[in-house]
C-alpha cells in the first residue's frame, strides 16, 4: 500500500519518493530476474535500498558479497533451520558466516545474487522467512529466551511473538499492509520477570503485570535509538491480555503509525516523533478509536522484579529432569561449521531446538540430566564456554566497518582481543557488561551496558585516529534505564589504560598478581 505524500505538503524526502514510484516489497517477484542479470545490472535503488524488504543488504565494503538478515521469531530455531543456513553460508568459504544479532536473530554473510532463488527455496522448505526484516519495515520480533523452559515464567512469549510476526508478514509471505512504514519498527514481548528483551528499547513493548489478579501485560511505546537522538519506550496507560488483544494492539498501533506517523524528515519519522507531537493521551485514544473499542487501563506496576539474567552455564527447566545449557559466543560470530555443530549437539542431547538471545549467544534446550556430563566434554565448548570470564560474559558488539559502510571504527575484533588483554591483567569480581557499536545508530546497544564504547573519530598527537565515545550507567532488568555518554573521542590506542582504571576504580577489579 503507498501511503499518501506529507500531508503539510512538504517535499517528499528521497525515500519516500522510491517508495511511492515502486513498493520496495515488490522486489520479491523479482528475484529471479536479479539472478539472471547479477547485481552490478540492477537498478540502483533496488540493488542499494528495496532488496532490504527481503532481507538482503548490500554491502558497499564487501561489493557482490550481501547480507541477509532473517526472522527468528523469539530468537528460537530448530536444528534442522540452524543446518540449511550452515549450508547456505558454507559455500560461499572464507567469505561465509552468520553473526548473532541484537534483536535474538542471525544474519549471514557471503550471499551471492545468483544463489537468491535457490536460497529463498531452501529456506522456504525450513519455514524460514527474511522478509520485511529491513528498511521500513517491522524488525525480528524478540520475546523472553526462556519462554516455556523457566519455572518462574509469567507468560509464555512464543505462540505470541510468532502470531505478531505472521500478522505483519502475512505468515512470512510478505504483507503489503506494512511494508511501508514511516520508518524502522521494533516490537519485543516479555514473558519472564527480568525484562531479559530490553522492553524499554522498543516502539512497543509488553510488559507482564498483574490487573485485579489477571496476569496480561502492561504496554510501553516509542523506545528507539538513532544517532539523533535515544529515548526509552513511556506506558501508554494500557493493559492487554496475553492472546489475540496483543495482536490486535500491535496491528492497531501500526496502522495508526502508518497512517499518521512523520514522514519528511528521516531523522524525526520514529514513532517516539508522533507521540511527541501528539502526547501520550491522544496517541492512546487515537489508537482505540482507530480499533473501535475501549483500551483497559495499566496494571498499577509492572511485574520485572529480577536482575536480568545472562543464561550462561547449565540451569535446571521447569520440566523435571531436563536442564539447558547457555553458550557464550563470541560476539555472536558463527561459522559454518559452529553451525553444524550446535545443530548437531541440540539433536544429539537435546530436542533439536537452539535459541539465540540479545546478548548474542545460544541456549540450547532439553537436555536430560544424564546426558549433561558428555555434551559438556563437547569440543565445540572450548570454543563457546558455558563458563566465561566476566568480561566475555557480557560482551556485545555490532557488526562494525568489517560489514558496515556507516562504521566509524572496526568492532568485533577490537572488541574480542580488548577484554583479552584486560582479562590477563586484571581479577574482575562479577560480570561487566560491555557494549561496542561503530556509530551513533546504536546497534551494539551502547546505552543498555555497564560500559558502553561507541565509535568515533579521535585526534591524538595531531592527527585523526579510530576513537570511541564512553558511555555508563546503562541499566538493565528490573528498574532498568539509559546510560549516558560520560567521555568522549577516546583514542582506541588508549581504551586499554582507561578501562583499567574504570574497571579497578568502579568495578572491584584487582592487578593480577
Ligand atoms: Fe541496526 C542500521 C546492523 C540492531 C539502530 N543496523 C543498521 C544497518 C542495516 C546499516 C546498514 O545498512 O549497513 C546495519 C547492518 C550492518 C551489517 O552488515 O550487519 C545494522 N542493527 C544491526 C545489527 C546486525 C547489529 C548487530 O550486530 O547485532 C542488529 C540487527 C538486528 C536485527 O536482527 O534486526 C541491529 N539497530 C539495532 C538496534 C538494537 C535493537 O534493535 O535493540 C538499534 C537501536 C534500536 C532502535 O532501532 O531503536 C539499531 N540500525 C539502527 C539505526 C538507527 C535507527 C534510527 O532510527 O535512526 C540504523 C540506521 C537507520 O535505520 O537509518 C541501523
Ligand atoms: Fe553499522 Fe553503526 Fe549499526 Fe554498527 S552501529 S552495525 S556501525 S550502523
Amino acid at each position: 500500500m503507498v501511503q499518501a505524500p506529507e500531508k503539510d505538503g512538504t517535499t517528499l524526502n528521497k525515500f519516500e519518493k522510491f517508495k511511492a514510484e515502486k513498493d520496495g516489497l515488490a522486489i520479491k517477484d523479482e528475484l529471479d530476474h536479479f539472478a539472471q542479470i547479477g547485481w552490478e545490472a540492477m537498478d540502483k535503488t533496488d540493488l542499494e535500498y528495496r532488496l532490504k524488504w527481503v532481507g538482503v543488504f548490500y554491502r558497499p565494503v564487501t561489493p557482490g558479497k550481501f547480507m541477509m538478515r532473517l526472522r527468528v521469531p523469539n530468537g528460537i530455531i530448530s536444528s534442522e533451520q540452524m543446518r540449511v543456513l550452515g549450508e547456505i553460508v558454507q559455500r560461499y568459504g572464507d567469505d561465509g558466516n552468520a553473526d548473532i544479532t541484537t534483536r535474538q536473530n542471525l544474519q549471514l554473510r557471503g550471499i551471492r545474487i545468483e544463489d537468491l532463488p535457490d536460497i529463498f527455496q531452501r529456506l522456504k522448505s525450513v519455514s524460514m522467512t527474511s522478509v520485511q526484516s529491513g528498511m521500513d519495515n517491522v524488525r525480528n520480533i524478540t520475546g523472553s529466551p526462556m519462554a516455556g523452559l523457566d519455572a518462574d515464567e509469567l507468560i509464555d512469549t512464543r505462540e505470541l511473538v510468532q502470531k505478531v510476526q505472521d500478522m505483519i508478514t502475512n505468515c512470512g509471505q510478505g504483507n503489503y499492509q506494512f511494508s511501508n512504514l514511516p520508518r524502522k519498527f521494533n516490537i519485543a514481548i516479555e514473558g519472564g520477570r527480568d525484562n531479559s528483551v530490553h522492553a524499554e528499547i522498543n516502539d512497543i513493548a509488553f510488559v507482564p503485570g498483574y490487573k485485579e489478579g489477571e496476569l496480561g501485560f502492561n504496554v510501553v511505546v516509542g523506545g528507539f535509538f538513532s544517532a539523533k537522538r535515544c529515548e526509552a519506550a513511556i506506558p501508554m496507560n494500557v493493559w492487554v491480555r496475553p492472546n489475540q488483544e496483543v495482536v490486535d494492539l500491535c496491528r492497531g498501533i501500526l496502522e495508526v503509525y502508518r497512517d499518521n506517523g512523520l514522514r519528511a524528515n528521516r531523522q524525526k519519522s520514529r514513532l517516539m516523533w508522533l507521540i511527541d507531537e501528539w502526547g501520550i493521551e491522544e496517541f492512546r485514544t487515537r489508537v482505540a478509536n482507530h480499533l473501535g473499542y475501549a483500551l483497559a487501563t495499566a496494571a498499577e506496576k509492572d511485574a520485572i522484579d529480577w536482575e536480568k539474567r545472562d543464561h550462561l552455564g547449565v540451569f535446571p527447566q521447569k520440566q523435571e529432569g531436563l536442564s539447558y545449557i547457555g553458550l557464550c559466543v563470541p560476539v555472536g560470530r558463527l561459522f559454518a561449521d559452529d553451525m553444524f555443530d550446535l545443530a548437531r549437539i541440540a539433536e544429539v542431547y537435546g530436542s533439536g531446538e537452539l535459541r539465540l538471545t540479545v546478548e548474542q549467544n545460544v541456549i540450547i534446550p532439553n537436555i536430560a540430566a544424564e546426558n549433561m556430563a558428555t555434551l559438556l566434554t563437547e569440543p565445540l565448548l572450548a570454543k563457546f564456554t558455558p563458563n566465561p570470564t566476566p568480561l566475555q560474559r557480557a560482551l556485545v558488539s555490532c557488526t562494525g566497518a568489517q560489514f558496515c559502510n556507516f562504521a566509524l571504527i572496526e568492532t568485533k575484533n577490537k572488541a574480542v582481543d580488548l577484554i583479552s588483554q584486560l582479562d590477563a591483567e586484571l581479577n574482575i569480581p562479577r560480570g561487566v557488561r560491555m557494549h561496542w557499536t561503530g556509530c551513533p545508530n546504536s546497534c551494539g546497544q551502547p546505552q543498555v551496558a555497564d560500559i558502553g564504547l561507541m565509535g568515533t573519530k579521535a585526534r591524538k598527537d595531531g592527527k585523526t585516529v579510530e576513537g570511541v565515545d564512553l558511555y555508563m550507567g546503562g541499566k538493565v532488568g528490573k528498574d532498568a534505564h539509559l546510560g549516558s555518554c560520560v567521555q568522549k573521542g577516546i583514542p582506541c590506542e588508549d581504551l586499554k589504560s582507561v578501562l583499567t582504571s574504570i574497571l579497578i576504580e568502579q568495578f572491584g577489579a584487582t592487578p593480577k598478581g
